[in-house]
C-alpha cells in the first residue's frame, strides 16, 4: 500500500473544462502548496522527504471565450479537447506507478480520472477502483443532465460512453464493474440510478452508510476490493464528498456529506489497509469559491492524512 510508505509524486493536471466552471484549475497548484507547506509547519519530515517536486501536465484551458455552460442534448461539452489532453496525463501516472512511487493526481475537475484510471489499469493485470465522490460519474452524453464529463469519467473506464473515451482505455486491460466500489453517493441521476440497479458495481450511498455504520461501510468495501483479486486498486477522492459546510470551494456541492472526522477515518482505514493502493486522485478543489482558503486547507489536512501524517 503506497499511501503508507515510499516516495509519492504529485502530477499536477489544472482542467476545468470537465466541469465547465472556472477556478478548479488552480487546485493542483494550491493543493500541492498547501500540502508542502502543512508538513513543513506541522513538523512531518518524513513525509516531506517522500514528496517529490510535483510534476504538471498541460491542461486545455478555456482560453478567451468564457467557459460555455450550454448545449444540445446528448452533447458533451469540450469532449474531444479532454479525450485529448488524456495520454500525457495517463503516462506521466504510468510511469510514476512504474517507478515504484505512489501517483498523486491533483484536480483539477474530476475528468481528469480519464487519464489516471487509463495510467494505472495500464500498469496492472487487474485494476480496482475505489471511487468516494458524493455523485456516481456514471453519466454518458445521453444520461446526463448537463453534459459536463466531469460526471462521466467512471462510465467511460467501465467501457460506456463516446468512443473518444472509450478509446483510452483501448490498450489496457479492462476495468471491471464488479471490481468497482463507490462510497458516499448522495446525488445520483436517473440513468446513473438504472446502471447502479443492475447489481454488479458495489456502492454505498450516505444514507446506506447511516444505517450500517461508517466502519462496517469502509470494512465492507476494503473486503470487497481484496476479494477481487485485483493486483493494484487506484482511489479516486472527489473533495465534494465532503460536506459543504465543510468544504464550501468546490463546483457542485451536495448536502449531507461526511464530516472531517468521518473522512480522516476512512482515510486512516484506507492508509492501513492492505489494499495494493499504487494511484489516487484529489479534485474538484475550486479555491475560487471559498477565498477564506479553509477549503484548500481541509483538503491539504485530509491529504496528509491519508499519506500517512499521524498523531495517532
Ligand atoms: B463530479 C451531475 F447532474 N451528475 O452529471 C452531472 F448532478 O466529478 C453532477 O462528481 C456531476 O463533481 C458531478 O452533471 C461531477 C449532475
Ligand atoms: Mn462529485
Ligand atoms: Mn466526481
Ligand atoms: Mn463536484
Amino acid at each position: 500500500n503506497r499511501l503508507k510508505a515510499g516516495p509519492i509524486q504529485p502530477v499536477c493536471f489544472p482542467l476545468a473544462l470537465g466541469a465547465v466552471r472556472a477556478g478548479v484549475e488552480l487546485g493542483a497548484a494550491a493543493l500541492d502548496d498547501a500540502l508542502r507547506a502543512r508538513l513543513i509547519r506541522r513538523g512531518f519530515p518524513d513525509l516531506l522527504n517522500r514528496l517529490r517536486p510535483a510534476i504538471t501536465i498541460p491542461a486545455p484551458q478555456a482560453g478567451d471565450e468564457p467557459l460555455d455552460g450550454r448545449r444540445r442534448p446528448g452533447e458533451a461539452m469540450y469532449l474531444d479537447e479532454i479525450a485529448a489532453s488524456m495520454p500525457p496525463l495517463a503516462s506521466a501516472v504510468a510511469d510514476a506507478i512504474r517507478d515504484g512511487a505512489l501517483a498523486l493526481a491533483l484536480g483539477g475537475d474530476h475528468a481528469l480520472s480519464l487519464g489516471t484510471l487509463a495510467g494505472a489499469a495500464a500498469t496492472a493485470e487487474r485494476l480496482a477502483v475505489l471511487w468516494i465522490d458524493a455523485h456516481g460519474d456514471i453519466n454518458t452524453p445521453e444520461t446526463s443532465p448537463s453534459g459536463h464529463v466531469h460526471g462521466m469519467p467512471l462510465a467511460a473506464a467501465l467501457g460506456r460512453g463516446p468512443s473518444v473515451l472509450t478509446d483510452l482505455f483501448a490498450e489496457t486491460p479492462p476495468i471491471r464493474p464488479e471490481d468497482t466500489v463507490m462510497l458516499g453517493l448522495r446525488d445520483l441521476d436517473p440513468g446513473e440510478r438504472a446502471w447502479l440497479a443492475e447489481g454488479t458495481i458495489h456502492y454505498a450511498t450516505m444514507a446506506h452508510i447511516d444505517d450500517r455504520g461508517l466502519d462496517a461501510t469502509i470494512a465492507d468495501a476494503i473486503d470487497r476490493l481484496r476479494a477481487s483479486g485485483a493486483d493494484a486498486v487506484h482511489v479516486s477522492f472527489d473533495l465534494d464528498v465532503l460536506d459543504p459546510l465543510l468544504l464550501p470551494g468546490t463546483g457542485t456541492r451536495v448536502y449531507g456529506g461526511l464530516t472531517f472526522r468521518e473522512a480522516a477515518r476512512l482515510l486512516r482505514m484506507l492508509r492501513d489497509s492492505d489494499l495494493p493502493i499504487r494511484s489516487l486522485d484529489w479534485v474538484e478543489l475550486n479555491p475560487a469559491l471559498d477565498p477564506s482558503g479553509g477549503s484548500t486547507a481541509v483538503a491539504a489536512e485530509l491529504l496528509a492524512i491519508a499519506l500517512g501524517e499521524t498523531t495517532d
